[in-house]
């Protein structure tokens, strides 16, 4: 393949591209060098090669809900435009009947996963959580539940002072199934100090994703990028991901999250606005070059706008996310994207790109639909 890389002029890149040609993992340097690079097609060309390698062009969505049942948090997170204080303007918690209400809205038998995170709140009791993932289940048994960051789940071991074990284990007994990948940010200390003051540590956020491995779950991991963080932040970030992956195997997919200014205290400390197309696919690329060990690297058309996530698909993406119906997190930071699309247009979107849609379960198997369950758009 390098011969059809001629064009790859630096000589550093070039050491890089030899080694992913030959399935060699890349350093701390090289990742480094990766970011660095302004020679995106270069970038893009491998990372699509590794893609190619581990899923051919199948491109994977599923048709999802999101769940905020509150957006109350005691955390003041600078990066945050979601949270707000009890009292103040916006704020919102809902009752366990208005969250399974919520749940079902526009309900279809499409739906294989909701996606329930939210603020950390002063006075829920942890059984609420409970109640809301045991309503969940009884009401749509057959959906994937999805939730609860590892920053929840330290908060819920904090304020009910139960190991974040016991607590993983009352969640899934309750009916969790997987965790997503929200809250990681940037691992360095320095940059999380700025950015995310009130949050677990990367200790800890690694301490939850490796014990829910352990018990058996799934989770995804993110990166929060396009703020004060720099490269070396990236790939210390994206190794730290790797060698835990390395130990338990457990990550299913990662996604790399672009920074939305807009409301955010962080934003008014930043020059720059948001991130650029360029950024968007070079971090999608350099991840995919990365992550060896991740089956998927997820193109979030929500962050990134439905537009760039198609064309990530041949930048080392292989999955669009889903549905969504009905974002918040993004939005109240300024996103200008839906807050959900339909099955079709993520189709559209995906074999526009010359790739195969594949809708999947939040655990990667096919989902099969017969011609009236899809006749139900959500
Ligand atoms: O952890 C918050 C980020 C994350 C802002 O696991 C912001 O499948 C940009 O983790 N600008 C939550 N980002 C979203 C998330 C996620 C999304 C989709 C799929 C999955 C999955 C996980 O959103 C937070 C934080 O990193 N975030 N505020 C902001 N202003």
């Amino acid at each position: 393949m390098l011969a059809e890389c001629p064009q790859i002029e630096d000589g550093a890149l070039r050491l890089i591209a030899e080694k992913v040609l030959v399935g060699e993992r890349l350093s701390f340097q090289d990742g480094v060098t990766l970011y660095q690079s302004h020679d995106l097609l270069a970038l893009g060309q491998l990372a699509h090669h590794i893609r190619v390698k581990k899923h051919g062009m199948r491109t994977y969505f599923n048709v999802n809900r999101h769940i905020n049942p509150t957006n109350v948090c005691v955390a003041s997170c600078k990066l945050c435009a979601f949270g707000r204080k009890p009292d103040a303007p916006g704020a919102y918690t809902m009752a366990l009947d208005e969250a399974l209400r919520v749940a079902g809205e526009n309900w279809s038998e499409a739906v294989t996963e909701f996606h329930i995170v939210g603020g950390l709140h002063p006075d829920l009791p942890f059984d609420y959580y409970l109640d809301l993932l045991r309503g969940l289940k009884e009401r749509f048994p057959s959906v994937h539940l999805k939730g609860f960051t590892a920053v929840e789940v330290g908060y819920f071991s904090h304020v009910t002072h139960l190991s974040i074990r016991e607590v993983l284990e009352r969640l899934k007994g309750a009916g969790l199934d997987s965790l997503p990948g929200g809250g990681a940010e940037i691992f360095a200390p320095a940059v999380r100090r700025i950015i995310c003051d009130h949050k677990i540590g990367a200790h800890t956020w690694l301490k939850v994703h490796r014990l829910a491995h352990e018990m058996g779950m799934h989770s995804n991991a993110t990166m929060l990028y396009g703020h004060i963080e720099s490269a070396e932040d990236r790939v210390d970030h994206l190794l730290q991901l790797r060698n835990l992956q390395d130990q338990t195997g457990g990550f299913q997919t990662f996604i790399p999250l672009a920074f939305h200014p807009a409301h955010t205290e962080l934003g008014k400390l930043l020059a720059d606005d948001e991130t650029s197309g360029f950024t968007d696919l070079k971090n999608v690329a350099v991840a995919r070059l990365l992550l060896d060990n991740f089956p998927h690297i997820k193109a979030y058309w929500i962050m990134m706008t439905p537009r760039v996530a198609q064309v990530a698909l041949r930048f080392g993406a292989d999955d669009l996310d889903g549905t969504v119906a009905e974002e918040k997190i993004y939005h109240d930071a300024g996103a200008k994207t839906p807050q959900a699309l339909t099955r079709p247009e993520l189709i559209r979107l995906i074999r526009d790109a010359g790739c195969e849609p594949f809708e999947r379960d939040t655990l990667y198997r096919p989902v099969t639909r017969t011609e009236t369950s899809v006749a139900v758009q959500v």
